[in-house]
């Protein structure tokens, strides 16, 4: 089955550019369904309000229950067939890594929910945390605004994991995550530019010295930008790659 996006947020033109570029392509070409939706469509005042003040005191607003309710209901209902699985992205979720990518694309609906403010009234996360599946994933230790840009990184990386959706399935083996270290260093023509020479064996022809010095490359970079993800490495290794490389 076709993988199925839905995002509910009060500004869906921040999602304009799912239209774009890879996705867009995936959409037009059936491998995609996307759909975004405005969250204020579910308010029932005139102002089509979505937010409060929070019970207990505090800085900010809060988005108020009802309005996610009757939105959440009608768009999980809106797929007979398939089962949605909720994200919520937020600063306070699991990490979202590759592997979170990969299973997230062997689901067949996507229900992103883009809080705002200080976030969403805990009794949403309750009331459908129990109907259905329901992630809180964070894309790092920083603080964004709202949901929205994180959903665009969280449906790219998700998209591309998509059989057809990238056009070269191989470039998936080798890129930084999925061996668990950085990638290696790339060059093109010309073999010299403003003085700087591409390194030596990588126009020698010798393709087990280049694959040595790529994998080298590659422990060297893990090592200085994320010693954390080299320590899994070696451990997943045995031990024995340092050696190797
Ligand atoms: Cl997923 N959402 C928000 N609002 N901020 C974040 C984030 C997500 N990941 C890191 N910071």
């Amino acid at each position: 089955m076709t993988l199925r996006l839905d995002v509910v947020t009060i500004f869906p033109d921040y999602l304009a550019p799912l239209e774009l570029s890879l996705i867009g392509r995936a959409r037009r070409e059936g491998l995609l369904e996307v759909h975004v939706h405005d969250l204020r469509d579910w308010t029932a005042d005139r102002h089509r309000t979505v937010d409060d003040t929070p019970y207990g005191g505090g800085a900010g607003m809060v988005m108020r229950p009802e309005p996610w309710g009757a939105a959440l209901d009608e768009v999980c209902r809106s797929a007979p067939g398939r089962t949605p699985h909720l994200v919520v992205p937020g600063p306070g979720g699991d990490p979202f890594t590759q592997a979170t990518a990969h299973r997230l694309a062997t689901q067949d609906w996507l229900v992103f929910v883009c809080g705002r403010y200080e976030g969403i009234d805990e009794r949403v996360f309750e009331e459908f945390g129990a109907r259905y599946p329901l992630s809180v994933l964070s894309l790092g230790d920083y603080v964004l605004n709202g949901g929205e840009v994180a959903v665009l990184a969280m449906t790219e990386a998700v998209a591309r994991l998509v059989p057809g959706v990238i056009g070269n399935e191989a470039s998936l083996d080798e890129e930084s995550h999925t061996g668990g270290l950085l990638e290696y260093p790339v060059y093109t023509k010309p073999p010299v530019w403003r003085g700087r020479e591409v390194p030596p064996v990588l126009l020698s022809g010798h393709h087990g010295q280049i694959a040595a010095w790529r994998q080298k490359q590659r422990l060297e970079r893990t090592a200085r930008r994320r010693p954390d993800l080299l320590e899994g490495y070696l451990d997943g290794q045995g031990g024995t790659a340092a050696a190797e490389g």
